[in-house]
């Protein structure tokens, strides 16, 4: 089925997908030169984690060596699945919406299959297989965290039907992509970073956590819900928790009362301090080496 082994996946394609967006994997056709992109990716972020990712991250990035090549998702699951129930479904890319938030409420996690190009190293809009795999899966590792995702995926089939779905979606924006934690359990730990646009950036890892630039205030779903956001810049607002309890917390009930009643507040500005707020100040910067 699988020619020479010259071409990459394609980025995009969805002719061979299946009713719920899922392909083969199609492991063959990384090229060496897809492995070699990936070792350096994964080169470059894996030595921000000790400094700059909160300990799930770094513990689950532990569990799986994916340092050499680009790893066959049925590999990652022997270990995955009994870790956290999780399971990794291969994807073309973005998905549509109630298919995503499907496969989440069925804790299964769709991971595009392509690898983005050289020049796209630094930085890329649509997720590829190096972000959606270094940055999310360490985290489906942790048992609670991938509780969060799951119920995350069922309430957001109910923001689907109650037409909220930019409300559900800035949730998922601020903690799962680019959440700061605070661990109150591990003081020392400091501020660190569990989103996967964090981790999966060379660039906004330190910026999140040291920069003094950005906005950075204690997790409150309804802000957060309210907060517009830029998928092309270094986020100007981070939310800060305390534990991944609080994220379990927050998606415990049923949101859809909560999303009636936003949909009837205006939306705030990315780069804004609102009254209430309590800011969280940036982690001092490591010494250089
Ligand atoms: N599809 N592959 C993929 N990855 C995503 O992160 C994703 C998606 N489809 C929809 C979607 N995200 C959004 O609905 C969520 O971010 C809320
Ligand atoms: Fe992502």
């Amino acid at each position: 089925m699988y020619g020479a082994n010259t071409n990459s996946p394609l980025r995009g394609d969805y002719s061979r997908a299946r009713a719920d967006f899922t392909v083969e994997q199609s492991w063959h056709p990384y090229t060496q030169d897809d492995h070699a992109l990936w070792r350096r990716l994964y080169q470059r972020q894996s030595q921000l984690v000790a400094d700059h990712a909160c300990r799930e991250f770094a513990q689950g990035l532990a569990r799986t060596d994916c340092s050499a090549r680009i790893p066959d998702l049925e590999d990652i699951n022997a270990m995955l699945t009994p870790a956290s129930g999780w399971r990794l479904v291969a994807v073309p890319g973005f998905i549509p919406d109630e298919q995503f938030f499907r496969h989440l409420a069925a804790r299964q996690f769709p991971v595009t299959v392509w690898l983005r190009k050289p020049e796209e190293f630094d930085y890329l809009v649509e997720p590829d297989i190096f972000h959606d795999f270094f940055g999310h899966v360490p985290m489906l590792f942790d048992r609670g965290f991938g509780d969060f995702v799951q119920r995350y995926g069922e309430q957001g089939l109910r923001a689907l039907e109650v037409g909220a779905l930019p409300l559900i979606a800035r949730l998922y924006w601020y903690t799962v992509e680019f959440g700061l934690i605070e661990d109150r359990a591990h003081p020392q730990d400091g501020l660190r970073a569990y989103g996967a646009g964090i981790l999966s950036s060379g660039g906004e890892t330190p910026y999140s956590t040291e920069s003094p630039l950005p906005l950075r205030v204690r997790f409150d779903m309804r802000r957060c819900m309210r907060t517009r956001y830029m998928i092309d810049d270094f986020q100007k607002t981070y939310f800060v928790i305390r534990s991944i309890d609080e994220l379990k917390a927050a998606v415990a009930q049923d949101t859809v009362p909560l999303l009636r009643q936003l949909q009837g507040e205006p939306e705030l500005q990315p780069d804004t301090l609102y009254p209430g707020d309590q800011p969280v100040p940036p982690r001092p910067a490591a010494a250089a080496a």
